[in-house]
């Protein structure tokens, strides 16, 4: 390898591998043949590299290890030391004057750590604090190449990437699976620069204009008087500002539907929202909007799933992706574009492009794949990674140019200036996770947390004392070189254009697409939400634009208020549907699910083995269930149980399997309740009851074998219901199960019971 930083990079990790590492247990603690149980003083060998730093590491075109690898190994050795590099005694004592004397202001080391700790945090992002990352590469197909002339772009080029997702209101320590819009923001390490495609999970925003995005963002952040609700849009100031602004309707609407609670971040689409311009090599350019393609399909929880793990698992979709990432289902999306001509109008098809809150049906403009990102590392440290990105609109590539969209211009402001007081100073592109790995020459100086040591006594140019250097670069060399967009002559005013009136027709197109079921689920969210409101006045203009958007969602929604129907705001517009726009239907891959197997912890403990390599044969990740924690079965042949009667709940699981007749024997756990239980009339243990009858409510399948059928009784589930499979045994019952699952849902269950 000639790369000089490389080497000495795998020099040190040569140096950290332990020569053996504990056999059974904990990495770096003692193995069970050791009986020590004070601290150990002198180490054993270095620390093996956690898991999650051993797998592949995202490589950049060249081979060369990335910024953040160099960054990784500042730190090392097995000695604890202070920040300056000398090594301390003791860390847990304060200096004090004798055992029960008072601590001493000379204790430098107190000083020092407690100093740091105070200042360990930074301010959380004023939107999109909630969040979580993953390192991968984007290859290209080179089927942009016509059209766009970044490097990313062409056939086979392999770009490293860094993606965080997040929800838009919550703070950093709020929820997941809460209904909100998502981030979706992805970082290119290209050979040309840093390009950021800052995207989120829905097509469309709520204004037109970036000037009101403080107002959007106050109205749905807790109210400022008790900081309630959190993370929620079900409150009154966000719907007295979208039922005010009815450019917000259509993004609110997507927001009321599934997209707004992903099942996991690894089954969300991804939108650039406005609308860019791509420039080819001889300077042509074409209109595009970019979209993210996840191969696993669109999928969504349903809202009593997402409500439970709000308090069940509130790191839900955080540990869904780093669980698959480290499972090695790397999770993967298609980058695709929609391309327009670039007219001075800038309209498609009677469609606004510069309009944020319009997207372009499929059907009208499909979506062109242009290359392929796979996700295949976790962050190594949460901080200096997922929290310390910081991407920008305005981080370009040549190839990529952008439109007057007025949100887009706003934005270009913005996420400069956040970073500022988010990372502390002007030089946070020096930090390792937003180092470009292109070669950086500028001409920026100084300035708070400055760590290049910059050379030559000219940053200025031209000048004649450092040669000249740096020199610029024309297109055919490389530069980005702004498109010369035609401008015309107009007088400055604070106005939209007439063709951003229209709030209601993109709306409606949505909303004739969804199908039965997505229909009910979104009349049951604004139920909810407009539920949750205060003010009268506040739902009955929610209720005017809905029934403007539909007549039967507004009455639906009315009826559920217990409100009368208003009068439309003006004619109800007339569109065709896009079934692009709906989630259901489809047959997808089932990587990553997550089985749940109920056992009594006793009986037919081999077929629950058999099923247990069934499922991760099919790429899907298997739990075991059963009454009490430890192993079951004896032996080479003993099985690890994942999940307990009491620490398991249904919603961890897209589908349960049932092995034979879990909690009606006489197990330990188990008998307690299945007491109580039988005491109420019923056999099984009501955790499991529970477990089964809420798999069957939110429309999972269920399969069971050796006298499953009683457990499913008992816990009310049909077992002749659609996606109930009973079978001879566990393989075969799971291949019903997996056929179940790459639907998602059993849908046809789940309008029966919604
Ligand atoms: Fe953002 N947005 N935004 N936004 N946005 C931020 O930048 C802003 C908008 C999006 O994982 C902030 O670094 C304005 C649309 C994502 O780090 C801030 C406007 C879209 C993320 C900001 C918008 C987004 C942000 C806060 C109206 C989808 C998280 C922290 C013009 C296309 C990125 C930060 C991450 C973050 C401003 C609208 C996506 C304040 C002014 C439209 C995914 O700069």
């Amino acid at each position: 390898d000639s790369n000089p930083l490389k080497r000495a990079a795998d020099k040190i990790s040569e140096a950290l591998r332990p020569a053996a590492g504990p056999e059974d247990g904990v990495p770096g603690k003692p193995g069970p043949e050791s009986p020590q149980v004070d601290e150990p003083t002198s180490p054993r060998g270095p620390l093996p590299p956690k898991p999650d730093q051993t797998g592949p590491e995202p490589v950049s075109p060249t081979g060369q290890a990335t910024r953040l690898d160099q960054a990784r190994v500042a730190q090392g050795g097995d000695r604890l030391t202070n920040a300056q590099g000398t090594r301390l005694p003791d860390s847990d004592h304060s200096l004090k004057a004798g055992a029960r004397g008072p601590v001493l202001l000379q204790d430098h080391h107190l000083r020092e750590k407690v100093m740091h700790f105070d200042h360990e945090r930074i301010p959380e992002r004023v939107v999109h604090a909630r969040g979580a990352a993953a390192h991968g590469v984007f290859r290209g197909y080179g089927t942009a190449s016509g059209i766009s002339r970044a490097a990313f772009l062409g056939k086979d080029v392999e770009t490293p990437v860094f993606v965080r997702f997040s929800t838009v209101l919550g703070s950093r320590g709020s929820a997941d699976t809460v209904r909100d819009t998502r981030g979706f923001a992805t970082k290119f390490y290209t050979s040309e620069g840093v390009f950021d495609l800052v995207g989120n999970n829905m097509p469309v925003f709520f204004i037109q204009d970036a000037i009101k995005f403080p107002d959007v963002i106050h109205a749905g952040k807790p109210h400022p008087d008790r900081e309630i609700p959190q993370a929620q849009s079900a409150h009154d100031t966000f719907w007295d500002f979208v039922t005010l602004h009815t450019e917000a309707t259509h993004h609110t609407l997507w927001n009321m539907s599934d997209r707004g609670i992903p099942r996991s971040y690894r089954m969300m689409e991804g939108f650039g929202v406005h609308t860019f311009r791509l420039v080819d090599a001889e300077g042509g350019t074409t209109l595009v909007k970019f979209h993210w393609k996840p191969r696993l399909g669109v999928h969504s929880l349903v809202w009593e799933e997402a409500q439970l793990l709000g308090g069940v698992d509130p790191d839900f979709h955080r540990r869904d992706l780093a669980d698959a990432i480290e499972a090695g289902a790397y999770p993967q999306w298609e980058l695709g574009i929609q391309t327009f001509p670039d007219t001075p109008e800038q309209t498609f098809e009677g469609i606004d492009l510069l309009d944020a809150t319009n997207l372009v049906p499929e059907e009208l403009a499909p979506v062109q794949p242009v290359g392929l990102l796979t996700l295949n590392a976790n962050p190594s440290n949460y901080f200096a990674e997922t929290e310390q990105v910081a991407f920008h609109v305005g981080h370009l590539v040549p190839g990529i140019d952008l439109t007057d969209d007025p949100l887009l211009a706003g934005r270009l402001f913005s996420y400069l200036d956040t970073q500022i007081s988010r990372l502390g100073g002007p030089n946070f592109p020096q930090l390792p996770i937003n180092r470009p790995h292109a070669q950086v020459n500028d001409m920026l100086r100084d300035g708070m947390h400055q760590t290049a040591v910059h050379r030559g006594v000219a940053p200025y140019r031209p000048n004649s004392l450092d040669g000249g250097c740096p020199f610029l670069s024309g297109a055919d060399e490389g530069g980005y070189v702004e498109t010369p967009v035609r401008v015309e002559a107009a007088r400055k005013v604070r106005e939209a254009p007439e063709s951003f009136a229209d709030h209601f027709s993109q709306p409606r197109r949505f909303w004739l697409s969804m199908s039965p079921v997505e229909r009910e689920h979104i009349i049951g969210a604004y139920t909810f939400e407009l539920g949750k409101c205060y003010e009268q006045a506040v739902r009955e203009r929610a209720l005017r634009v809905l029934v403007t958007v539909d007549a039967e969602l507004g009455a639906q929604v009315a009826a559920g208020l217990g409100l009368p129907v208003p009068d439309p705001i003006g004619d109800v517009p007339r569109v065709s549907p896009s079934p692009a726009l709906s989630q259901v239907g489809g047959d997808w891959p089932v990587d990553g699910r997550v089985v749940g197997v109920v056992t009594d912890g006793t009986t037919g403990v081999d077929d629950v083995r058999a099923v247990r390599q069934a499922v991760l044969e099919a790429g899907m990740v298997p739990l075991v269930i059963a009454p009490t924690g430890g192993r079951i079965g004896s032996g080479e042949n003993a099985l690890t149980v994942q999940r307990t009667y009491v620490t398991a709940r249904s919603v961890e699981f897209d589908a349960v399997l049932v092995a034979g007749t879990p909690g009606t024997g006489d197990d330990a756990g188990g008998a307690r309740d299945a007491k109580a239980a039988a005491g109420r009339g019923g056999t099984t243990d009501p955790r499991v009851g529970l477990l089964l009858a809420e798999t069957y409510r939110h429309g999972k399948a269920l399969g069971g074998w050796a006298g499953a059928d009683a457990a499913l009784t008992a816990a009310g589930v049909p077992t002749d219901a659609p996606g109930v499979v009973l079978g001879p045994d566990g393989p075969t019952t799971l291949r019903d199960v997996i056929t179940l699952l790459g639907t998602h849902r059993v849908w046809s269950r789940f309008e029966a019971t919604a």
